[in-house]
């Protein structure tokens, strides 16, 4: 073990989950802000959500509102070597082996006021793979309290099945609690404060309401695998060769020997009209879930 205790790595193991709290220095949290600005800067000059941002529905050029930064790594050199740090690849070795691919980063903004919420999900319904060493990091840049959204999971649900991501056989990327049996009373919500790090496995069931309160939410999901975790269908890995794959690789060595784990597969297809963001995906859906902005009835 390089940086978890045995008793974390077991918690993870179990619970399908792990907060890290307070785990990056304040000098990295200023920086991670002063970034955001500089990336949110583009939002003005969008009428709708591009390659680089998704914006909120209510979102004008003249009053940005943007609900995601796609893809940081690849915008910013600070969210990229962040993603290659030792604050980010320590427990991630610890949980996953030496040898680990990128899968995907995303910044979700979560605004004051307004920021959307993530209706409930696994990872893995979107991008099953052969195994399930399979988790993704999320980097908390303000605190999280109960009133700004905070990420909420269902502990030890990546042990039960893939639930059903469907709406009449069409792929919408949202389960409803009641018909999967579970109450939301039993969710775990992850707050911490600015710098706190939460880990959570692939299958575990997971979402985030409204941000109706006055502070804002910014938090950055980096999405890894096993190397030899491969992609089964859907995954947001788009690679021509196994080099442009094995490129991927955020240490140790790639394989091309996939691991085949005996776990349950949903095929998130046929994919819906709108096949883009999680939001536009789950916009799709007809399940009951976390109020939204317009159900609210708010000002808008
Ligand atoms: O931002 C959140 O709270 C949830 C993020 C998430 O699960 C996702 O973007 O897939």
């Amino acid at each position: 073990m390089e940086f978890l205790n045995a008793q974390q790595v077991n918690r993870y193991r179990e619970d399908g989950y792990l907060v890290l709290e307070a785990h990056l220095p304040q000098g990295i949290i200023d920086q991670a802000h002063a970034e955001i600005a500089r990336l949110s800067a583009h939002a003005e000059k969008l009428v709708e959500s591009d390659e680089l941002i998704d914006v909120e529905q209510s979102h004008t050029p003249e009053a940005p509102r943007i609900r995601r930064i796609k893809r940081p790594d690849l915008q910013s050199e600070f969210f990229n070597s962040l993603m290659r740090s030792e604050h980010i690849l320590g427990p991630a070795r610890d949980l996953l082996g030496p040898n680990i691919r990128m899968h995907t980063a995303k910044l979700n903004m979560k605004k004051a006021e307004y920021g959307a919420p993530v209706q409930w999900h696994q990872d893995f319904a979107f991008y099953p793979h052969t195994n399930d060493d399979v988790l993704a990091i999320g980097v908390v840049f303000d605190d999280i309290n109960m009133e700004n959204g905070p990420l909420q999971v269902f502990p030890g649900s990546h042990k039960g099945p893939i639930l059903d991501h469907h709406d009449d056989g069409v792929f919408t990327g949202a389960v409803d609690l009641a018909t999967a049996g579970l109450n939301i009373d039993d969710a775990t919500s992850l707050t911490g404060p600015a710098g706190t790090i939460t880990i959570h496995h692939a299958r575990t069931l997971h979402g985030s309401a409204l941000n109706q309160s006055q502070r804002d939410r910014q938090m950055l999901f980096y999405e890894m695998m096993a190397a030899d975790a491969f992609p089964v269908m859907g995954a947001m890995t788009r690679f021509e060769s196994i080099e442009q794959y094995d490129e991927l690789m955020l240490c140790g060595e790639p394989t091309k020997q996939p691991r085949l784990a005996e776990i349950p597969v949903r095929i998130p297809q046929p994919q819906p009209a709108m096949a883009g963001s999680i939001y536009e995906i789950q916009a799709q859906s007809g399940k009951a879930g976390y109020a939204t902005l317009e159900e609210t009835g708010q000002k808008i």
